[in-house]
């Protein structure tokens, strides 16, 4: 018989993303705090839908503060299940967060076999509750689309009890930007309680007849300048699941960040002098805000290009730039600051794309969109390392299957 149970949802904390130093800093005080949130909540268990540090090998800083805050956690008897996500996911297995389960103070859910070529996932049973949790990784890419494929939904979803599902990945039919890939919401399988969710950098969730409910809470911290925007904080849930109605009740909470300060600046002939008159006009009021300036439209001649002593905000709590659409008539070409690997690849590609010719099996020229896909999806599967034991030639016979499945 279950009893009620409360858990904390949390996901894309990144923590050691940043190279500004104050949000850096933020960043990791933000996941701090938000430990201690969770730990006076008194939950059950925590859960973290992937993404917890920025990448699969983070800095000394990073590790430190993450053991130590997942110590207090052990020590609160709180028990932490996650997988990993396209950011601290290492096709080698060289991920820290395997470092942090040996230590005890994390446990992976994505575990089972592959039996006759299905891959048969198996719980992880939490003790205090009963709830039985498992899931699916993310990679870059939407690379866990194969798992996916290769799932053996039945034996998971015929399973009794309490159950938990963690994913990261995001949602076709609730993503209608399509921020990372996704997928649609059938690759989810059936009958569990809650649904963990990652990836996509937004607060969503619903509860689904067949499925359950499914969540997003949203990056602990925003990650990038158009998060900053568009989220105005970072955040996470809280769940509380009720023994008799099975009623689940989600409370996203929001957590610290300083007040925006929007700045736009935008011409056709812009010097620097008039860029830097027009951001002391609209930063009179900006102390201790983060002041967001999108320099947009062409520069004058001649003009000075490194904007990071120049437009700085002293009394702000810290100044972020975004130059993405500026143009230098003397480079012709965009300036990039603070800005998603992907979406420039995506961009020099889609610019560039008129160079290229990729034809289909009849040798006629492909679309060029789907030029600009292939090239993209090309990028993902060349950029896999070999995995342990893998000889070079497996490693090469697997790099081919994964590109002709593009092609
Ligand atoms: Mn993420």
């Amino acid at each position: 018989m279950m009893k009620s149970y409360k858990f904390a949802h949390i996901a894309d904390c990144h923590v050691g993303a940043w190279r500004d130093e104050k949000m850096r800093q933020l960043n990791l005080n933000t996941f701090s705090e938000t430990i201690d949130t969770i730990i006076a909540e008194n939950v059950d268990f925590v859960l973290i839908s992937g993404d917890l540090f920025n990448t699969a090998v983070p800095s000394i800083e990073a590790l430190k503060l993450v053991t130590e805050k997942l110590h207090q956690l052990k020590m609160a008897d709180i028990p932490v299940y996650g997988i990993a996500g396209s950011h601290d996911y290492s096709a080698t297995g060289k991920s820290m967060l395997e470092v942090l389960e040996k230590a005890k103070l994390f446990q992976n859910v994505m575990k089972g076999d592959v039996v006759e070529g299905k891959i048969k996932l198996s719980f992880t049973r939490d003790e205090k509750t009963e709830v039985k949790l498992c899931g699916i990784y993310g990679r870059r890419g939407a690379l866990e689309k194969k798992y996916y494929e290769d799932l053996d939904y039945e034996s998971i979803e015929k399973e009794t009890g309490e159950k938990i599902f963690l994913f990261h990945s995001g949602i076709k039919e609730f993503d209608p930007e399509n921020h990372g890939e996704s997928q649609s919401l059938s690759f989810l399988p059936k009958g569990f309680r809650y649904y963990a969710g990652g990836h996509v950098h937004f607060r969503f969730a619903k509860k689904l007849e067949e499925y359950g409910t499914i969540v997003f809470p949203g990056p602990t911290c925003p990650n990038n300048y158009k998060e900053i925007l568009e989220l105005k904080s970072g955040s996470f849930c809280i769940v509380s699941v009720n023994e008799e109605d099975k009623k689940v009740i989600v409370e996203t909470k929001t957590t610290k960040f300083p007040e925006v300060l929007h700045v736009d600046i935008s011409g056709e002939n812009l010097s620097t002098t008039k860029i830097g008159e027009e951001f002391t006009e609209k930063t009179k009021n900006a102390s201790n805000k983060l002041v967001l300036v999108t320099i947009k439209g062409k520069l004058e001649a001649g003009s000075i290009t490194d904007f990071s002593k120049l437009i700085v905000c002293p009394e702000a709590f810290s100044t972020l730039r975004n130059t993405s659409q500026l143009k230098n008539p003397e480079f012709e070409k965009e300036m990039t600051e603070h800005r998603d690997i992907n979406e420039i690849e995506k961009e020099v590609i889609s610019e560039h794309i008129e160079e290229s010719t990729l034809n289909d099996r009849e040798g006629k020229e492909m679309l060029k969109e789907k030029q600009i896909e292939i090239i993209l999806a090309s990028l993902t599967r060349l950029a896999q390392t070999k995995l342990d034991g893998e000889t070079s030639a497996d490693f090469e016979e697997r790099i081919v299957q994964e590109y002709k499945k593009i092609l």
